[in-house]
């Protein structure tokens, strides 16, 4: 190859690279794409790993979906039950425990066109999603699991989310909270789990609900839902949420 050649192709990796970072500082740089950094200077790689994932990966590439064959035992870990735990909503989640779950409501609210909660009837009610898959959790180990639920864009369709709607916070009967974006809430592979290896989702995995967020570290796959709200806003739910583990927003995998 001739020196021309040899600097023209380089030149054209370095300008498709200069390209590249072009087109994530400006997607950082969007008014409606400001990043969740906390204002802390660390986290800027979190943003920087959000922005390239947004702007370089195609957004609703499926993961790996495994076979029956390749289920694996599936430890469960943090919270076991909620009922268990010194927090305002343990007794609520015991008394709808006792009953079989037969009260219990996700509520769905913020900005949706119509506020409404679903039981867990409403919810199987609705077209189904089974997928196998590996969970990853950020202590190292992963395993793989066969989850049954509603995905969860079908939910915030019949709550007829609104068009200036950009996040999903969710919280849990354990005090958790967290969200994500609408890219990652209509994900086909984003499912309202209740079913866990064709049984329902036992308690000490989330049960009666917990969320599947698959292109994401296990810490997102909340457990124990209790309520959904849709915002227009980032709402990470500040000390409630994930950085007092000091876990990122965003963990894509
Ligand atoms: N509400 C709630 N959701 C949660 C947790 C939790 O403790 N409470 N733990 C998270 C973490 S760190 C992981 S790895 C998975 C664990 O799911 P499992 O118990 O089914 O293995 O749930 C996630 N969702
Ligand atoms: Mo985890």
């Amino acid at each position: 190859m001739s020196r021309d050649g040899l600097f023209t192709r380089r030149h054209a990796i370095v300008a498709g690279l200069a390209a590249a970072a072009g087109g994530v500082a400006a997607y950082l740089r969007a008014p409606r794409m400001l990043p969740p950094t906390y204002g802390n200077l660390l986290r800027m790689g979190d943003d920087l790993t959000y922005a390239a994932h947004r702007v370089l990966l195609p957004r609703q590439a499926l993961v790996k979906e495994y076979s029956v064959a390749d289920l694996s035992p599936f430890p469960a870990t943090g919270t076991y039950d909620p009922g268990l735990l010194d927090q305002p909503l343990a007794e609520t989640y015991r008394r709808l425990r006792a009953g079989g779950f037969a009260d219990w409501r996700l509520v769905v609210e913020g900005r949706v066109a119509r506020p409404r909660s679903f039981s867990l009837a409403e919810l199987k009610a609705l077209p189904a999603r089974t997928q196998i898959t590996r969970h990853t959790c950020e202590e190292g180990w992963s395993a793989i699991g066969q989850w049954t639920g509603v995905p969860l864009r079908t939910v915030l369709q019949a709550a007829g989310i609104l068009p200036t709607a950009r996040y999903v916070k969710y919280s849990a009967y354990d005090g958790w909270v967290d969200s994500i974006d609408l890219i990652d809430a209509f994900h086909p592979q984003t499912i309202l789990a209740y079913g866990m290896n064709a049984r329902d989702l036992p308690v000490p995995h989330g049960g009666p609900l917990r969320l599947r967020v698959e292109n994401q570290i296990g810490y997102k796959s909340m457990k124990f839902l209790a309520r959904l709200e849709v915002t227009d806003t980032w709402d990470d739910g500040g000390e409630e949420g994930n950085i007092q583990h000091g876990w990122a927003w965003y963990n894509g995998i």
